[in-house]
């Protein structure tokens, strides 16, 4: 989802601000400096864990670069991102933690909410570039939660973008396989989400991905012939801008995004899956940014799916933020959450 780092840091400061009787400025640890929380004054339902205590120090450094100012590149804020599995099998959940331009970091569930790095061992670093979001999945169904890496930002050379997928191999061993898999994708990524979209019984995935900047949005390659007729060129701006679908054959993942009919042009930020009409196919909710609208793809048997949101949907945000799935009225049926940013009113001076 998107930046998931985010939503903990911004709960965090929550949780400090309905707990704390009276601002407190001390120093919790790396990058927290001044945030209004001491354990010993938090009282509720919650409890504050310093990153001392936790072992959980990780931060997301952001250079301090016109490169990756926001005017320059819209999505350069967006994290960074975390996943939470447990990866050992032993009943405590680990945490990973994505890292936009440092390495990514593992931090194993000692127990008592103690947390070792073990980032260096498993080499589980993310690699080069620039990572986005992460997901842990069993992805080859033997037991052992996997780490799939996202990745985006203009590099010269898209191998910089390349996703990694982490095959665990028990005994805290990770091999890169993302190449073996298929799954070495160069699109500029957000946020990966694997359900069985073709029910064959194994998991294919989703890809969330988003363009760079506005000047290509709207944008068509095309040339004409000596009747006047419009040829379209195959665009190749949008290859690595649509999000992706990836059916797993037999292990393999191959890429059938058009066959599919999921080709796109959005700022995408996240996906909700979840089967909304009840036939037993995952449909997939995309959560976009800017002006393109949010999508609701509907499952059409396991072999393509069709855009259905204005049938399921009287309105949806304008600028969508991020999606989740809850049962928010405890009725067995699964509701959605997605934030916007835009205000109900918008006013002018
Ligand atoms: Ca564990
Ligand atoms: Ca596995
Ligand atoms: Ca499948
Ligand atoms: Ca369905």
């Amino acid at each position: 989802m998107m930046p998931k780092i985010t939503y903990l840091v911004t709960s965090l400061l929550l949780i400090s601000i309905l707990s704390c009787d009276k601002w407190n400025t001390e120093k919790t640890g790396p990058g927290m400096n001044n945030l209004p929380l001491k354990s010993a004054q938090v009282k509720g339902l919650f409890e504050y864990l310093d990153s001392n205590t936790s072992g959980l120090n990780f931060v997301n450094n952001m250079p301090d670069s016109m490169a990756i100012y926001v005017f320059m590149n819209e999505y350069a804020f967006n994290g960074g991102g975390v996943a939470i599995g447990d990866i050992n099998n032993d009943g405590l959940s680990d945490v990973y933690f994505s890292s936009t331009f440092e390495s990514n970091r593992l931090y194993l569930n000692l127990g008592n909410m103690k947390f070792k790095d073990i980032t260096q061992e498993t080499g589980v670093n993310g690699g080069a570039g620039w990572k986005t979001g992460v997901t842990m999945v069993d992805i080859n169904d033997d037991g052992l939660l996997d780490i799939y890496v996202c990745k985006s930002g203009q590099f010269r050379d898209p191998a910089y973008r390349a996703n990694a997928l982490y095959i665990n191999k028990g005994n805290l061993k990770f091999e890169e396989a993302g190449a073996k898999y298929g799954l070495q994708d160069i699109s500029y990524s957000t946020q990966s989400y694997f359900a069985d979209f073709d029910a064959d019984g194994d998991l294919d995935m989703y890809l969330v991905n988003h363009p760079l900047g506005w000047p290509k949005k709207h944008a068509l390659d095309a040339s004409q012939d000596a009747s006047g007729n419009i040829i379209p060129i195959e665009d190749t701006f949008r290859v690595n801008v649509s999000d992706r679908l990836y059916i797993n054959n037999d292990g393999r993942y191959v890429d059938r995004t058009k066959a599919y009919g999921v080709d796109n042009i959005a700022f995408g930020l996240s996906a909700a899956i979840f089967d909304a009409n009840g036939d037993g196919y995952p449909d997939i909710y995309v959560a976009n940014d800017y002006a393109a609208p949010d999508y609701l793809y509907i499952n059409q048997g396991g072999k393509r799916f069709k855009k259905e949101t204005d049938k399921y949907f009287h309105n949806i945000p304008n600028n969508s933020m991020g999606s989740d799935m809850l049962d928010a009225n405890n009725d067995g049926r699964l509701d959605l959450f997605v934030n916007d940013m835009m205000p109900e009113k918008k006013t002018n001076g």
